[in-house]
């Protein structure tokens, strides 16, 4: 650090370090501020982890900040939806309040829902005080993007370890051979791991032995190591055959299986029927070839499976996600270096106690009785919720950093629900696709106007690393953080301010003083002087602003103590289990020919639906459907062609793009577009929000985890002129 010298006043002209926050990575980044404004972003070369990598995206948030369209002041809706006029702070929180307690009065706390976005997982302590604040009104329903983007992950870690709110991830420090299902992450820097640098550790991975990418599609990340191309949804057979070859071969690691006590045979009757013969017919991946991606998982010196979004909305996410633990576990990876872990949270605070996953336990859902998962309600079912009446019906909802009309199945059916609220409040920049339908649009900080600390994935990262930030500026216009709208309505109604329990906070505490407490008191704390080694705010504002790593590697021993089932032992063939194979089984057979599946893609330049109003960002990366040139031949569709996009719930008008880098029989479009509100440019572009075609009805979603079903839906694809024909006539 010699020689530099950092600006720590928000707003002060000079370089300001700070880490992005859009993604696991986190990379660290240095802001330069002249007159207030961000005039630069540039990577931060003295990041103890990112050591100056950074993406396109980091420095694009400072577009985003200073966007003309951006929210600046809070907005009171005056007529249809979209249609807005500012209005002070006191006056809106005055009035959201008095709706509140007009709300608990006739209908009870109950009635009161709030939904968690994707950054707001990326925003120190968000989910624990958005959580409480939803308690201390006595409201339940809670929304997030779980079931959209974890849902089969957060199940199995339940079902295994009876503990769904840890994520197994690989050391890819250590690690020989590297699984990846469902991943793409040359392109979204490696989900559920936090790991800046991930290119280079999969390129060490990939000369010691091996990374494969199991994909539809020939991705970035494909290309570049090993592809097994896939058919959407077949991964469960690929995983099954894989761990029946495994057990056929005698090549579970049966030492290891005996040193930590694993009963195994259970599995193994249970995939018994999943030949890699059957599995090819099913998900088109050669027998041959099942074998011996067998062989290569149980043989490497260290190896991981490792399962992403691909492997979480299809049609058995929750079976998938076991398999994958299962396949980690018999070949002896699980709490090993090198192989399948799970690190330590830095917060002594880990949010609210969380009930565990029971699939067939009490808490369920009042509409599609389908199981909670950490407490959460489907996400799917944000309409249903409103339009549904009954005990419980939902009268009122805040929405904080998420976009559930674009981002969740059935976005019409949704909009229209959320104009019969009696109150919506979003907590946006934006106006978007789901908060035009607001009361109020209260206007938040982006992260570069904000003070935060890398709290919660850090506890998945191979290298771990802890950064507190102040806010590089000022909140721009009249934004304010999300903790201080919470609490300025919580005051209005006569209720403590979040977190005040706490004691030595005080009665209204701050964010930095919360997190301050919460990392004295956590693994890599200071514990108030008790650990002079330890870790404070302050400290890492003075001596470590570019961040610092704590320990120099996770600790794989500690993965056990997070086992929680009653032995201490993973469980590898839970009754849900075998019911699930049933299922899969049943399936088989069917035939497919002929049937086209679609399936998403990300963009290295965008960030699902809310980064294309920035023209810089959006250039090279307009959604097209990526089609096979042989299925679209088929078809007489040629590239370029305009069609028309129709699944079983809805139909949506493309352009397509003739690609052999998507598998027969499987299509890609991109989520996120289709975009609808105080977006000038990005409202321009061409691009359909391809959640259009994903059912809302819960009994089309699978029923252990309530994974609403995005990848792998069946669709024609028609030239318009077809259907112009077809309608004329
Ligand atoms: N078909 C299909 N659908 C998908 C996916 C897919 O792969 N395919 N991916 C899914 C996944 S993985 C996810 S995580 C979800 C995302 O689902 P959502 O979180 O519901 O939607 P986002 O598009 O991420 O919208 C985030 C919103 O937060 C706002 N925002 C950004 N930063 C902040 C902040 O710091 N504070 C506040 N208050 N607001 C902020 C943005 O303006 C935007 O309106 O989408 C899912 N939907
Ligand atoms: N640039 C960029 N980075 C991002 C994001 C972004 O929008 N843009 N979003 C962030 C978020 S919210 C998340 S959750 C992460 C997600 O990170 P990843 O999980 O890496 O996400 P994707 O790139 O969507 O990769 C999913 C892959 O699954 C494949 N797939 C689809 N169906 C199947 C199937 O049935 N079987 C198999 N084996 N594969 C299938 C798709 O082709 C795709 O390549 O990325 C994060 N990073
Ligand atoms: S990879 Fe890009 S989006 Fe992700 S944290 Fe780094 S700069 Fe941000
Ligand atoms: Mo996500």
């Amino acid at each position: 650090m010699a020689g530099t010298s950092f600006s720590r006043i928000p707003g002060a002209d000079g370089a300001h370090p700070t880490f992005c926050r859009l993604c696991e990575a986190q990379c660290g980044l240095i802001a330069d501020v002249e007159g207030g404004r961000i005039v630069k972003v540039r990577p931060d070369r003295d990041h103890p982890v990112s050591e100056g990598h950074l993406c396109v995206k980091g420095p694009g948030m400072a577009a985003i900040t200073h966007d003309p369209d951006r929210v600046t002041t809070p907005l009171r809706r005056v007529g249809g939806a979209g249609m807005f006029e500012p209005v002070g702070w006191d006056e809106a929180l005055d009035d959201i309040a008095d709706r509140l307690k007009a709300i608990i009065a006739r209908h009870g706390g109950a009635a009161i829902g709030l939904y968690q976005g994707n950054p707001a997982f990326l925003s120190a302590l968000h989910i624990a005080y958005s959580s409480t604040f939803l308690r201390s009104l006595g409201g339940s329903k809670l929304f997030s993007v779980l079931h959209n983007d974890g849902p089969g992950k957060t199940a199995a870690m339940g079902l295994v370890y009876d503990n769904p709110a840890d994520k197994t991830f690989p050391d890819l420090e250590r690690c020989d051979f590297l699984l990846i299902l469902g991943g793409n992450p040359l392109v979204s820097h490696m989900s559920f791991v936090a790991e800046p640098r991930v290119l280079h550790r999969l390129d060490r991975i990939h000369a010691k032995g091996g990374v494969v990418v199991v994909d539809p599609r020939r991705t970035e990340t494909a290309r570049k190591y090993e592809h097994v191309p896939i058919r959407p949804s077949g991964d469960a057979w690929l995983l099954g055959a894989m761990l029946h070859h495994i057990f056929e071969q005698g090549l579970e690691d049966r030492a290891w299986l005996d040193r930590h006590g694993v009963g195994w045979q259970g599995l193994r009757d249970a995939v018994e029927a999943m030949t890699p013969e059957r599995a090819e017919s099913e998900c088109d991946v050669p027998a041959d070839r099942i074998r011996a991606l067998a062989v290569r998982m149980a043989k490497a010196r260290t190896a991981a499976a490792y399962g992403r979004l691909g492997t979480n909305r299809g049609r058995y996410p929750s079976l998938t996600n076991v398999f994958t633990e299962a396949l980690n576990i018999v070949t002896g990876r699980f709490g090993e270096a090198g192989g399948w872990v799970i690190g330590k949270k830095p917060f002594a605070r880990q949010g609210a106690p969380r009930p565990a996953f029971q699939p067939h336990g009490a808490a369920r859902s009042r509409i599609g009785d389908l199981p909670m998962m950490l407490g959460y309600t489907p996400g799917g079912l944000v309409g249903k919720e409103i339009t549904t009446p009954g005990q419980g019906q939902m009268r009122a909802l805040f929405v904080t950093a998420g976009n559930p009309v674009n981002s969740y199945p059935n976005g019409a059916e949704t909009a229209a629900a959320l104009e019969q609220l009696d109150l919506l409040v979003a907590l946006d920049f934006y106006v978007t696709e789901t908060t035009r339908h607001a009361h109020y649009i209260l206007p938040t900080p982006t992260f570069y106007e904000r003070p935060d600390f890398t709290e919660t994935w850090v506890a998945n990262a191979p290298r771990p690393w802890v950064q507190f930030t102040q806010a590089v500026i000022e909140p721009v216009g009249e934004a304010r953080a999300e903790f201080d709208i919470y609490n300025a309505v919580l005051s209005r109604l006569g209720k403590a301010a979040l977190f005040a329990e706490d004691g030595p906070l005080g009665a209204s505490p701050s964010l930095i003083d919360v997190i301050d407490t919460s990392l004295r008191k956590g693994t890599y704390g200071d514990d108030f002087g008790a650990r002079p080694d330890g870790l404070s705010v302050a400290r890492l504002i003075e001596e470590f602003p570019s961040g610092v790593r704590p320990t120099p590697s996770v600790d794989p021993a500690h993965s056990w103590t997070r086992v929680l089932t009653p032995d201490g032992k993973p469980r590898l063939c839970h009754p849900v289990v075998r019911t699930e194979i049933d299922r899969l089984l049943q399936s088989s057979g069917e035939d497919k020919r002929g049937i086209l599946r679609l399936f998403g893609r990300r963009r290295l330049s965008s960030m699902n639906s809310w980064m294309h109003n920035v023209e810089k960002l959006v250039r090279s990366d307009r959604p097209t459907l990526q089609m096979h040139p042989r299925d679209a031949a088929d078809r007489l569709i040629g590239d370029g062609q305009h069609v028309e996009l129709r699944s079983a719930s809805g139909a949506i008008r493309v352009t397509v793009e003739l690609t052999d880098a998507v598998t027969r029989g499987a299509v890609s479009y991109p989520h996120g577009w289709g975009n609808a509100g105080g977006w000038r440019f990005a409202a321009s572009l061409e691009g359909e929000n391809i959640n259009q075609l994903a059912s809302s009805e819960p009994e089309d979603w699978e029923q252990v985890s309530a994974a609403v079903h995005l990848d792998g839906i069946e669709v024609t694809v028609t030239p318009i002129e077809a259907v112009a024909d077809a309608v004329g006539g």
